[in-house]
């Protein structure tokens, strides 16, 4: 087994597919957005996760047209999204510390909004809390820029990594997502003291809230008591395939 071989072969090829996971207003209900999840259809081993081949394409250098490829396809369907009526108010994407750095970043950006016909205001990137630490300036100056054209920017997978308040004071973020790690341990006490101290941090700071990893409703419930914005998680949906999330948005109460 190639595996890289076979992602370049699969680039190529597109053999890629974007799921999307709602994230949901905890207070009214509503779809407010949905996180693109890239799944490679794999000629011979069938849908492969993103955690089995994401390390191989930012080893690789092929994160960067991958990305490229998410980011447009998401837009794309954004767009289509909008045409439809859909009432989504923007389309949450993965970006890779190597996107982010890539020269150029903010005119590649303009050019896939410009195909798409996608408005910035439509869109989300999120990054993840270790990308951002190992160059916290640098990624400050980049996240601003993206920010700048209109772009929301939320922090991923937070507390995970060793990020340290001050960072989180200083970056320029619009949303920070609570990793599903904490959220899954609630309604325990310990875990709950420290989800209500970011909750309370984010408030101060004037940061949003997404809840990752919803399952039960003990810990929507938890999450809703402490004031959280959005959450996200199997007990609203799972990551679904464009057709299945069309469905389950018009089936909405
Ligand atoms: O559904 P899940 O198995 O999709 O995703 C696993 C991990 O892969 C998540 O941490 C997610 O951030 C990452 N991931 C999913 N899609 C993308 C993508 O398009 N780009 C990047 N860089 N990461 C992604
Ligand atoms: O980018 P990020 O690391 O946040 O990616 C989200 C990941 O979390 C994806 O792999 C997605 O399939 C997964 N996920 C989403 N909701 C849930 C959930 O309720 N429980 C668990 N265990 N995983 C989830
Ligand atoms: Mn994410
Ligand atoms: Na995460």
């Amino acid at each position: 087994l190639n595996l890289l071989g076979d992602l370049r072969l699969a680039l190529a090829r597109k053999d890629f597919e974007l799921y999307y996971q709602p994230q949901h207003d905890m207070v009214s209900g509503n779809i407010i957005g949905a996180e693109a999840l890239i799944r490679w259809n794999h000629q011979q081993l069938g849908f492969i996760t993103p955690d089995k081949f994401i390390p191989l394409a930012e080893e690789s250098g092929l994160i960067l047209p991958l990305g490229e490829w998410v980011l447009e396809t998401a837009c794309n369907q954004m767009t289509r999204w909008k045409e439809k009526g859909i009432q989504l108010e923007r389309i949450s994407v993965n970006i890779s510390m190597a996107q982010l750095h890539q020269p150029g970043l903010i005119a590649r950006v303009e050019g896939v909004l410009e195909r798409t016909a996608c408005r910035p205001e439509w869109l989300e990137f999120e990054v993840t809390e270790s990308y951002l630490m190992s160059d916290p300036v640098e990624a400050g100056r980049l996240l601003a820029q993206i920010r700048s054209m209109g772009i929301m920017v939320a922090l991923d997978d937070f507390g995970t990594g060793y990020s340290s308040m001050s960072y989180l004071n200083a970056l320029p973020l619009d949303r920070l997502k609570i990793d599903r790690s904490f959220v899954f341990k609630l309604p325990d006490e310990d875990e709950g003291a420290i989800v209500r101290a970011i909750i309370a941090m984010c408030q101060c700071l004037n940061i949003g809230i997404v809840a990752e990893g919803i399952e039960k409703k003990e810990q929507k419930q938890f999450m809703m008591e402490q004031g959280c914005d959005l959450a996200q998680g199997y007990l609203y949906s799972r990551p679904l395939p464009c057709h299945e999330f069309e469905k389950y948005f018009a089936n909405l109460p």
